[in-house]
């Protein structure tokens, strides 16, 4: 007996790495909806090698399904959500409404498990943003091992962070850039992203940072350790798929570098690729479709006593996104619904 699964949102791009990601993993699924928007009623999805047509998520009833996996902006989530717990269906959201919320576990599997049994408070869980989702498992092992005190991120993120209308926007202003005439003027960025990189994700705070750098510090809070601190610096990169991120680490104990690479090569979701000449590391065209979680680039810094820095890539559909949000499924059927 398997599950009757809801994707909220199947035809955007984390929605169809959902549906293709439950198929992949061969989640055990009775029954599928693929449930989108009026807009997107009729069209068809992938899922395995089948179809399914999209229904209209307005007038779905959740009453008997097991889980609905949600990827849709905040807005539409606030009026649907509710509605699909309320009825008994468990919501794993990848939207950045409730994840700050402290009745609400906030999960990547290879790091807080254990957490996910918060879910039965509100029948919810959230998943956590991309930049963050694959931040943590990378740091997770180390801190256990030297624990962190602060980390000094640098993200280089991809455009499908922000939909397929800015993937659009990076080809066609890309090539547009080599037929007079055809210039393609920013719409979804507010500079031009071909050929160039934006130090601007989601909207401006108060205190001059990004609400993208704030979710990559109070997320990895609620997820590994409330007294870890973080500074962020989020850039999008002229990258289809795959964000990239520097991450500069200071411990309380001294961990060497050998022994960081040894336990990182054992982590969970962890692919280490760490060679120190041309090519010996993971750039974000080779993670893309990948599961893993990759790190290069381990290397001591000397500038501070207890120093590391890496670098880390991962396809932020799907670590980022999708595949954790199937991970919490997987997650969810093991230690609650126990029907697969
Ligand atoms: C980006 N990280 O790359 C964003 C996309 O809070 O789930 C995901 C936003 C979120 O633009």
């Amino acid at each position: 007996m398997g599950y009757k699964v809801a994707v909220v949102g199947a035809t955007g791009n984390v929605g169809r790495e959902m549906l293709n990601i439950l198929a992949e993993r061969e989640f055990p699924v009775d029954e599928i909806a693929a449930l989108a928007s009026r807009r997107s009623l009729g069209t068809e999805c992938s899922f395995g090698d089948k179809t399914v047509k999209t229904q209209d998520l307005e007038h779905f009833d959740f009453a008997g399904w097991d889980m609905a996996l949600f990827a849709i902006g905040s807005e539409a989530t606030k009026e649907y959500a509710p509605k699909a717990a309320k009825a008994g269906c468990v919501v794993i959201d990848n939207s950045s409404l409730y994840r700050y919320d402290p009745d609400i576990p906030l999960i990547v599997p290879e790091v807080n498990a254990d957490a996910i049994m918060g879910y039965a408070k509100r029948n919810i869980i959230a998943n956590p943003n991309c930049s963050t989702a694959q931040m943590v498992v990378a740091l997770k092992p180390l801190h256990d091992r030297a624990k962190i005190k602060r980390v000094v991120v640098s993200t280089y993120q991809s455009v499908s962070g922000s939909g397929k209308e800015a993937m659009d926007e990076l080809w066609n202003q890309t090539k547009g850039m080599y037929v007079p005439g055809q210039e393609v003027a920013p719409s979804v960025y507010p500079k031009q992203i071909a050929f160039n990189v934006i130090p601007h994700i989601d909207v401006f705070l108060d205190d001059g940072s990004t609400k993208e750098e704030w979710k990559m510090v109070a997320e990895t809070k609620k997820i590994v350790d409330t007294s870890i601190k973080v500074t962020a610096t989020c850039v999008r990169v002229p990258v289809f798929v795959g964000h990239s991120e520097s991450i500069n680490i200071e411990f309380e104990e001294f961990l060497d570098e050998d022994e960081a690479r040894d336990i990182l090569r054992e982590a969970p979701g962890i692919m280490v690729v760490d060679k120190r000449e041309a090519g010996g590391y993971v750039t974000p065209v080779e993670c893309v479709g990948e599961f893993a979680t990759y790190i290069s680039r381990i290397r001591q810094d000397s500038t501070i006593e207890n120093g590391l820095n890496l670098w880390c890539v991962s396809d932020n559909l799907r670590k980022g996104a999708a595949l954790n949000a199937v991970q919490i499924a997987e997650l969810l059927g093991q230690r609650v619904l126990k029907k697969g």
